[in-house]
Parts: structure tokens; C-alpha cells; sequence
């Protein structure tokens, strides 16, 4: 009983400024029992989070920083992309509304396919920055994960460009992967376990 209270008060509380619920399920995953994860609904914050930076990194400092602000709690934000090397790292930033703005995950895997039909590299890689602001410090975490896009769809799990991406060194795309699966090596993984080891 005693130990089971000590973690409980030892549980670091933080909110997760995201609206998206398989990146809740995912980070709950890695993230295991050290934390409490706060929803951006119990802080009160109902508005969109202003995401207008050029960069994942302005991003996801942006997003940290507006709730940090109207909130005061400690947070942390993430903005991911999927960078396309043939493509100039396209969609990057835009990734979530590249084929426009009904931001649907769908419409976004066939724009790319389109637009890579008539390449030879087909390298991309997934990469995710997550800004944390606890008591007003600021501190960024970057994670990263190669592979390539195939040319066609492939699982039916996962979100986004998960269908067409296979990690080097795998012969699935994430979207035939387990959760626990991806969980283990995705660009959200590695940032977040960089977040992790920080809050020690
Ligand atoms: P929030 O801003 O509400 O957190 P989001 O959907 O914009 O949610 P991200 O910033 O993490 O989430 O990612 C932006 C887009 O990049 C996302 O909509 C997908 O199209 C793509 N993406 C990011 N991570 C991905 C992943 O693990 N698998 C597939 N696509 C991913």
C-alpha cells in the first residue's frame, strides 16, 4: 500500500498539448506509469492551438508556449512531419493538411504517391520536436526515424502516412505494425524517450 502511494504522489504532472487521440494512446504507451498525463480539456484551454511557424521546431514551441501562457501549467507540445527527401522535405510542416485543409489522412497519402509516381529516391523520414516549458524553462527534444515510401498501401493500423512507410531495416509499413511495435523505434518514440530521460 505505502509504496503503491509513494509513486502516485511521485507522478510528475504535465499537460500533453494535443488534440489528436492516437498520439495520446502512443505517448500513454512510452510514457508507462511516471506520468500524469493532464488533457488540454482539464486545463480549461478549448481554443485551437496556434500552429503558423515555418519549422517543427517554431511549431511545437508555439503550441507549448500558448498554453503555457493561458494555463500556467507545465506542458509540452510536439509537432511531427514526414520529411520527403525527393520532394525538398515535403510535406514537413504541412504534413497534416498537404493535400488542404480538411486535413485528411487519406487525400494526404494519394497527393504523395502522385507526387513521388515519377521518382527514383524514395527516402523520407519521420521527425518529431517536443518542447516542454516547466516552471518557464524551455527545453527541445528531437526524434527521427528513416525509411522509405512505397507505391502502394499497405495495414490498416496507425494514422496519417503510416500505410506507405517502411522503416529501414523492416519489411512492414508502421501501419502494419503494432502499436507496441511502432511504439519501440518511431520518431516519436525517440524524442519522447529523450524527453523522459530529461525528467529523469
Ligand atoms: P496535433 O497538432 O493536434 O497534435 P497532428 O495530427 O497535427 O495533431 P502531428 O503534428 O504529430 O499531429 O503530425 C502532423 C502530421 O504528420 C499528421 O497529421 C500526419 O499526417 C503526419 N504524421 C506525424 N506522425 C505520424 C506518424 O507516426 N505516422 C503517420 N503520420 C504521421
Amino acid at each position: 500500500m505505502r509504496g503503491l502511494f509513494t509513486l502516485k504522489i511521485m507522478k510528475t504532472k504535465l499537460c500533453f498539448a494535443t488534440n489528436n487521440a492516437h498520439k495520446l494512446e502512443e505517448i500513454q504507451a512510452i510514457l508507462g506509469n511516471s506520468f500524469e498525463l493532464i488533457s488540454l480539456a482539464e486545463t480549461g484551454c478549448k481554443e485551437e492551438l496556434p500552429e503558423t511557424g515555418n519549422t517543427l521546431e517554431a511549431n511545437s514551441l508555439q503550441k507549448a508556449q500558448y498554453l503555457y501562457d493561458h494555463s500556467q501549467v507545465n506542458c509540452f507540445a510536439d509537432d511531427s512531419g514526414l520529411e520527403v527527401y525527393a520532394l525538398g522535405g515535403e510535406p514537413g510542416v504541412d504534413s497534416a493538411h498537404y493535400a488542404g485543409p480538411q486535413r485528411s489522412h487519406a487525400d494526404n497519402v494519394n497527393l504523395l504517391l502522385k507526387n513521388l509516381a515519377d521518382k527514383i529516391d524514395r527516402s523520407a523520414q519521420f521527425r518529431t520536436v517536443i518542447t516542454l516549458i516547466q516552471d518557464g524553462e524551455i527545453n527541445q527534444f528531437e526524434g527521427s526515424i528513416k525509411g522509405q515510401i512505397i507505391d502502394e498501401l499497405k495495414g490498416s493500423k496507425g494514422f496519417g502516412y503510416d500505410p506507405v512507410f517502411v522503416p529501414d531495416g523492416y519489411e512492414t509499413t508502421f501501419a502494419e505494425m503494432s502499436l507496441e511495435e511502432k511504439g519501440k523505434i518511431s520518431h516519436r518514440a525517440r524524442a519522447f524517450a529523450k524527453l523522459v530521460k530529461f525528467l529523469g
